[in-house]
């Protein structure tokens, strides 16, 4: 007994001198989404669920907590996305905004707060944050000549323009940022330019731009990140902020020519709008205020009190905004703290290949739990116990399936299972009695407590696989506990001893149920109900760890916890993956890639010259027009979906190539007879087939 009651001592000494400073609230942000696609599980294993464990453990501990995101709406990536689709930026974001939320929620993301930057409120916190640093003269005002497409009208910045990166050679560097160094870049620094729009070389042209001199703030955060010698930062993040400064910092506009965005609040800078790595970051403060508003408290102690820990979960293309623009925009205000740690993780690759949203090499969220419905916990536990924490790493369906089966069934949930099942059968479900307590059984449960304080600590380092392993040690050290003590072979012989057996035995699923809940929460919350623990505090149960559950307690079973994930299930998953890679690999869509003809099949289309005599939309639909046709021997009427790209009016007297004898249709009530032919470009843009002498006559024939 003593040496049990001294390792206790240990555990609570070792906790109170381990425990770093404590703050009075945290601020936990998570990296805001683009709103141009749904998520994957890159975006969960490097941001979200870290910071939702994080969020979730620091609640548990009792403290006050703001766990804020929501969706990132401007930018280029969404005004190319709505081009391409041929939609409004608003239609794609209400999309995606919607598909973004709801994969959060499926996945038990506990965000305080998740807003928009379309939001009137973010319009107006970032309109304001930028009125504060020009009444400051903070900005640089400058004409500069900046990359311009000749044939789409517009000036390219960011994902408009892609090129040879100037430090790396990439060849596909883009105009803000090239993935492959991560170097952070002006358009006009790319070598050989073109537009993503229209593919056009880009010519220069004179605009005017407000600068944020970011050379001034060197000094700022050199002293702030790299005297202060941040050594808890991670050490990707050190290190790239440090070659950073290293090299040396230059201004960056803060404004851009683009349509969609936030204007410029400026006389003078009407057309202009906000970069969206401007206001992004200050929709964090924005979500915060729309949260304060909805609970009646003050958001203004979660962004100025120096008591209040704020940080920012992000993957690692998203430091230098994190570390040293906004840091800079927040210090030059001058009202608000600066982040506490910002632990940046890697990337996460998939099947030994880069998840790409746009080749569709990702395992979508939505899609996930389509196909493992309710197995959710098994995804944040795979993902956590194999984050890409300091390098990039791999997920690969088999070891998903490994560690599923070989650990959280295998393990987690066998050891949870038994319990339950013994006490049901030997003690109809009542916690037997603790008195008969054996060393063993003491120095078992003694064991517990390291764990968690090892468990703690790790988070609180933000190394949350470590966290991941511990919880699963505790689990293991259930498992082999009654493996090895066998209960089911003493029931007959020595019932008292099977009593205290199972009576430790239940201390540790209370524990594990507790403890896992960061990690594990739609586990957690299950069992805790089961064995009727849901209001047992964090800190109290660790200082109480022999008898969280009394006996005579009621426990329940919590049925299947884990399903094991056959290998047909998988197969399926990496039979889709493999048919994704062949499309990636077939001849891109610029070459003929569709099955060959004889000549006779293509004389079978009756191709004509026709000229547009009408244009008018068609009601209750968005993209079709119904056209009036005039093919020289008959004028025809045919429905196009064309109307997101084409003003009516401008098509009128157009001559078109019609496909005369394609059977006629009913569509959306109207009768078509005939089709329009389009070319359309990889960016979705899309021409009318004309006669290179417009003076050819309808009814011309096309062979
Ligand atoms: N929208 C996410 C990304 O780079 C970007 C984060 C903004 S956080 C303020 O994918
Ligand atoms: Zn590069």
């Amino acid at each position: 007994m003593i040496s049990y009651a001294a390792a206790v001592l240990i555990v609570i000494f070792g906790q109170i001198s381990m425990m770093k400073p404590t703050f009075k609230r945290h601020t936990i942000t998570a990296a805001l989404p683009y709103t141009n696609g749904p998520v994957h599980i890159g975006h969960l294993a490097g941001v979200y669920v870290p910071a939702d464990t994080y969020a979730r453990y620091l609640r548990a501990r009792g403290r006050e907590v703001a766990f804020i995101c929501g969706s990132d709406e401007h930018g280029v990536a969404i005004a190319i996305k709505a081009k391409k689709e041929g939609k409004t930026p608003q239609q794609i974001i209400d999309k995606y905004d919607q598909i973004i939320r709801k994969s959060f929620q499926d996945f038990g993301i506990s965000f305080d707060n998740y807003s928009r930057t379309s939001a009137a409120i973010h319009h107006q916190t970032a309109s304001e944050f930028f009125s504060v640093l020009s009444d400051k003269d903070i900005f640089d005002e400058k004409v500069s000549e900046q990359l311009y497409d000749p044939e789409a009208r517009e000036f390219l910045a960011d994902r408009f323009v892609t090129g040879i990166c100037p430090h790396c050679s990439h060849s596909s560097a883009y105009g803000d940022i090239c993935e492959s160094c991560g170097s952070s870049l002006n358009a006009t620094d790319l070598i050989d330019p073109k537009s993503t729009l229209s593919g056009a070389t880009p010519v220069k042209k004179k605009t005017k731009h407000w600068f944020l001199p970011l050379e001034k703030y060197e000094g700022f955060i050199q002293e702030w990140i790299l005297d202060q010698r941040k050594k808890d930062w991670k050490s990707n993040v050190y290190g790239q902020i440090k070659s950073w400064i290293e090299n040396g910092l230059q201004a960056r506009a803060v404004t851009r020519d683009l349509d969609w965005g936030i204007p410029v609040p400026l006389n003078g800078a009407e057309g202009k709008v906000l970069y969206v790595w401007f206001d992004a970051p200050i929709g964090y403060i924005s979500s915060t205020k729309e949260w304060a508003a909805k609970e009646g408290v003050d958001w203004e102690p979660y962004w100025k009190d120096k008591d209040t820990q704020l940080v920012h979960f992000i993957g690692k293309d998203n430091i230098v905004f994190h570390c040293i623009i906004f840091p800079s925009m927040l210090h030059a205000h001058g009202d608000y703290i600066l982040p506490d740690n910002v632990p940046a993780n890697e990337f996460l690759n998939l099947e030994g290949d880069k998840i790409s949203t746009s080749n569709n090499w990702a395992v979508w969220l939505h899609e996930y739990l389509e196909e493992f419905p309710d197995q959710q916990d098994s995804l944040r536990y795979v993902l956590t116990s194999n984050a890409p924490e300091t390098k990039d790493n791999d997920f690969t369906w088999k070891e998903f399936q490994a560690r599923n089966n070989g650990e959280l069934v295998a393990i987690y949930g066998n050891f949870i299972n038994r319990v339950a099942v013994l006490t049901q059968k030997y003690y109809e479900g009542n916690c037997p009695s603790g008195k008969n307590l054996t060393v063993l059984d003491l120095e078992t449960l003694d064991t517990l407590p390291l764990l968690v304080q090892k468990m703690e600590s790790a988070i609180e380092q933000y190394k949350f696989r470590e966290a991941s392993q511990q919880m699963m040690l505790m689990a293991r050290l259930g498992n082999k506990y009654l493996a090895e003590q066998e209960p089911w072979k003493k029931i007959k012989t020595d019932p008292e001893r099977v009593a205290a057996i199972l009576h430790t035995a239940i201390q540790i699923t209370a524990y594990l149920a507790l403890y896992s809940s960061p990690i594990l929460p739609y586990t957690a919350e299950k069992i805790k109900k089961c064995l009727g623990i849901e209001d047992l505090r964090w800190d109290s149960a660790n200082q109480n760890f022999t008898s969280l559950i009394a006996e005579g307690q009621q426990i329940q079973s919590p049925g299947l916890l884990f399903e094991k994930i056959e290998d047909h299930a998988i197969e399926l998953q990496r039979t889709k993956l493999q048919k994704t890679k062949e499309t990636m690999n077939e001849t891109p869509s610029s070459t003929a890639n569709k099955e060959e003809i004889d000549f006779e099949s293509f004389m079978k289309m009756e191709l004509r010259v026709g000229k547009i005599l009408s244009a008018k939309a068609v009601p209750k639909t968005e993209k079709l027009l119904e056209f009036e046709v005039d093919l020289g021997f008959e004028t025809r009427t045919i429905v196009s979906g064309v109307a997101l790209q084409f003003d009516p009016e401008t098509l009128i007297d157009k001559k078109v190539t019609v496909l005369v004898n394609l059977a006629p249709r009913k569509i959306r009530g109207v009768y078509s007879q005939g089709m329009l032919l389009l070319a359309e470009n990889s960016e979705g843009k899309l021409s009318f087939i004309s006669p290179a002498d417009p003076a050819m006559p309808p009814g011309s024939e096309i062979s």
